[in-house]
């Protein structure tokens, strides 16, 4: 079913992206080394009994803040072309704005310079869900539109330095998750104390986020002169109905205009946000001006989807209307979907609360995603796709204290086997214009509120010793690119 044709002999443009990824909090440490201000998730991990479910914090993780010489030259050994990694906002302006730490700016000039000597071309993204704390108390972070100016001057701060290195910047990752309280990247119910909770402040969380987003990209195409990609990373998973009713299709399409349609509808389709969620959000949804959308519609140079996993869709129990009727709900998953996993003989992910139960290894599904994604939004502007995550977090795996157990990752080596072959079959035999595949993670890593034991890397690290170990499934990745050209 995979393939019509003979999928091994497929080759790979030479100049197709491929590579694996990190985010500044997950993997830096050094939380409170050199000049860095803190962030929400300093709070989060450190303050907020029970919110990270095994205890753990950001503050070492890999220490990649220092150890970045080794793991940039196992990636030169590694032959890897690409690496996706994150500039910290906080270490760059520990106070968000104003006053500017010098020692981050060396720090990552060194990052940088190393990457470009080994050859490796680097993914920057400027914001991944780690907002200056003082942000929060000088006016609620990204429910304020404060937060624009603020994040343009760091963007153009980090955009003039490092540009002539950089091919592909992404300006912000995911703001549907830290945005929406699917996942918390921004979790609303935790900011009581600011007033930032329910509805109408995720959507201006994600209204701010776009308007900062078409700005930056505005004044990189047309004062900087910039010569790379700039896009934001989108995060959504391949929803499937769960049955041939329309009530099914209904929820599906439904579901899409939130995950997808939020922001993309704005910046592919129409300068403005989906109809649906107009009429299920009323005034809780922001307004664009008529410049606004005309800034904000083509501000992508491609589309980059973070895309694990798929979900079969059913209408919520409670019904659509309570999500308009109730502006505290959170919008997932009341105003949207009701997800399940079926059995269905899918791999599921590590399962600790809330861990990776949410991701299923559904290999085909990621060929029909893109398809969906082309038809949507990139095949009527003629433009790309690149899958810029896509990862497993296997079960169990954190209990294999002794090596070698944890290296032979077979799941995960299967999730890639199926992911990659079936994305190859989508560009070859679909013809969907997908330039690109970076996978999460470069190694295990800090997994936000689930903590350091949700492992969703390509190395193995020992958080005794810091020392990284390649799994098998890092080969698997490495030798498909390989076989097929690269
Ligand atoms: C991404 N979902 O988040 C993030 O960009 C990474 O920081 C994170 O470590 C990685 O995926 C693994 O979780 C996602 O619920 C969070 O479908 C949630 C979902 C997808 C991606």
């Amino acid at each position: 079913q995979v393939t019509t044709g003979n999928l091994s002999s497929y080759q790979l443009p030479s100049d197709f992206v491929w590579g694996v990824a990190s985010a500044a909090y997950q993997v830096e440490g050094a939380a409170m080394e050199e000049g860095r201000g803190p962030s929400i998730w300093d709070l989060l991990s450190h303050r907020v009994h029970g919110y990270v479910a095994d205890g753990t914090t950001g503050d070492i993780t890999d220490l990649h803040y220092y150890l970045y010489p080794q793991d940039i030259a196992r990636l030169k050994a590694f032959n890897i072309p690409y690496f996706s990694l994150t500039i910290s906002w906080s270490r760059v302006f520990p106070f968000g704005r104003g006053y500017v730490n010098e020692q981050a700016l060396a720090h990552y000039d060194d990052v940088i310079q190393r990457l470009v000597d080994a050859g490796i071309k680097p993914i920057v993204t400027l914001f991944h869900w780690d907002t200056p704390l003082a942000l929060m108390n000088d006016y609620n972070g990204w429910t304020s539109d404060q937060i624009i100016a603020d994040f343009l001057a760091y963007a153009q701060l980090v955009m003039t330095r490092y540009d002539k290195y950089v091919p592909i910047w992404v300006t912000v990752n995911e703001p549907q998750v830290y945005c929406g309280d699917e996942y918390p990247g921004f979790p609303s119910g935790y900011w009581p104390q600011y007033g930032v909770t329910g509805l109408r402040a995720q959507f201006y969380c994600g209204h701010n986020t776009l308007l900062a987003h078409a700005q930056i990209v505005d004044w990189y195409r047309n004062t900087l002169g910039g010569t790379g990609r700039v896009t934001f990373k989108n995060s959504a998973n391949n929803f499937i109905p769960n049955t041939t009713s329309s009530a099914d299709a209904a929820a599906v399409a439904r579901g899409n205009d939130f995950q997808l349609g939020w922001f993309n509808s704005p910046v592919w389709q129409t300068g403005d946000y989906p109809a649906s969620l107009r009429s299920t959000l009323g005034d809780l949804l922001p307004n664009f001006t008529a410049a606004e959308s005309a800034m904000v519609l083509g501000s992508c140079d491609f589309f980059a989807i973070d895309g694990y996993t798929t979900d079969i869709i059913a209408p919520a129990a409670s019904g659509i209307a309570d999500c308009a009727a109730n502006s505290s709900d959170p919008a997932w998953p009341t105003c949207i979907q009701q997800s399940q996993v079926t059995a269905s003989g899918w791999d599921v992910g590590f399962a600790a609360d809330p861990g990776a139960s949410w991701l299923k290894s559904d290999p085909t599904g990621v060929r029909q995603f893109l398809n969906y994604l082309q038809k949507t939004y990139t095949g009527p502007k003629g433009k790309d796709i690149v899958l810029s995550e896509f990862g497993f977090a296997e079960p169990f795996e954190n209990n294999f204290t002794a090596l070698p157990d944890a290296r032979y990752d077979q799941l995960r080596v299967d999730y890639f086997t199926g992911y990659l072959n079936n994305l190859l079959a989508a560009k070859v035999e679909d013809g969907v214009n997908v330039t690109g595949a970076v996978a999460w993670g470069v190694f295990d890593n800090f997994e936000w509120s689930s903590g350091l034991s949700t492992r969703f890397g390509l190395q193995y690290v020992n958080y005794t010793t810091l020392e990284r170990y390649p799994k098998a499934s890092l080969f698997t990745f490495m030798d498909f690119f390989k076989q097929h050209g690269l």
